[in-house]
């Protein structure tokens, strides 16, 4: 059910018509009372309401600052993100998503914060999230799946993302194995994938995203910047915060869709276009054995696929990979 206040924004925003508290309140089947403090409360959140005498209201400017309704607004999909909580300051967007899945909030919950003071990589490695910086944002999914095809939710989250960039940007993204988006060989955004399953089924997903969106290089912290990067450092433009959510959401629930009607090679062949040094020559080092190898690609399992100089495939899991020269090499 859409919200009392989106319905009001979306009213407002006719363009060129303006519509009379009278209307509003008939449309929206509340008092002028509560109309009025809509109105104020709109304001707060930085829109600015144009009124005219016998003419009516509308907005003649829309906030720049995220917030959940400054999300909602605009946002055309069907089931991903109805649900969203919008913090200024977090420990973790995934601590708050895991909390609202215990709590039985639904498939396409959304949690976004300004700023992550405890911001997370895999395996417990720090996640930088400055304020206001970028998208530290996490989405709550129940998908039908085992336990076994969850990274398959990784790998297309990976896909999302690198569409996105591409649509809206002139940038050429690549997914790093298994799931770091990088722009010139420099990772913008990470994806931390955690699951909760249960007699091999998948109770809930929650997907961690991250991306520096407006980081000048010089705000990236000194022991990352040789491999870190933002799209702004990159593109050389100020991405907006909330219509970047959007699109990723719009994104992320098409591709999910697909996904869910054709299976995983819908995601597989998009993630092999952007593959990071996928058909290229490369050096593994397994516990085993160091060998040469060219990457071929991915598998349902979520596995690299590399073939070695006699056409032999192996999977590969947590393989470290020399990426090799102007390679993202560093953890
Ligand atoms: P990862 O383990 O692949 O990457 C973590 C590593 O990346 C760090 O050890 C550091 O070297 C480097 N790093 C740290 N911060 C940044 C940054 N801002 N940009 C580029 N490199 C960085 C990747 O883990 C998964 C990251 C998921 C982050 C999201 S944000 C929303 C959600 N909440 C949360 O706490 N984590 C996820």
């Amino acid at each position: 059910m859409e919200s009392t206040r989106n319905r009001l924004i979306k009213l407002l925003n006719q363009e060129d018509n303006y519509i009379s508290g009278q209307q509003l309140s008939d449309h929206l089947n509340i008092s002028r009372t509560a109309v009025w403090k809509h109105m104020k409360e709109l304001e707060k959140d930085g829109y600015e309401v144009e009124a005219v005498q016998r003419k009516g209201y509308r907005i003649i400017a829309s906030p720049d600052k995220t917030s959940e309704n400054t999300i909602h607004w605009g946002l055309s999909t069907s089931w991903i993100g109805h649900q969203l909580h919008h913090y200024e300051e977090v420990d973790s967007t995934q601590d708050i998503v895991h909390q609202l899945a215990k709590q039985g909030k639904p498939h396409g919950t959304v949690v976004v914060a300004d700023e992550q003071i405890k911001g997370k990589g895999r395996m417990s490695r720090p996640w930088h999230s400055p304020k206001g910086k970028g998208i530290w944002m996490s989405i709550l999914l129940r998908p039908e799946l085992s336990p076994v095809q969850a990274p398959q939710i990784t790998l297309l989250a990976a896909t999302v993302l690198a569409k996105v960039i591409t649509s809206q940007s002139q940038l050429i993204p690549f997914i790093k194995w298994p799931n770091d988006i990088l722009i010139n060989h420099k990772k913008v955004s990470g994806i931390l994938t955690e699951m909760q399953a249960e007699h091999d089924q998948i109770q809930y997903v929650a997907i961690g995203i991250g991306i520096n969106l407006n980081q000048s290089a010089e705000e990236i912290p000194v022991d990352i910047r040789h491999k870190a990067s933002s799209l702004r450092a990159e593109s050389k433009e100020e991405w907006n915060i909330t219509s970047t959510i959007q699109e990723i959401l719009k994104q992320f629930e098409s591709t999910y869709d697909q996904y869910a009607a054709e299976g995983f090679n819908y995601v597989k062949e998009i993630w092999e276009t952007y593959g990071y040094k996928i058909g290229e020559k490369v050096t593994i080092s397994t516990m085993r054995r160091t060998w040469e190898a060219t990457l071929v690609g991915i598998e349902p399992d979520g596995a690299l696929i590399a073939r070695d100089s006699e056409g032999k495939r192996e999977k590969l899991y947590s393989a470290e990979i020399q990426w090799g020269e102007g390679g993202y090499d560093a953890k």
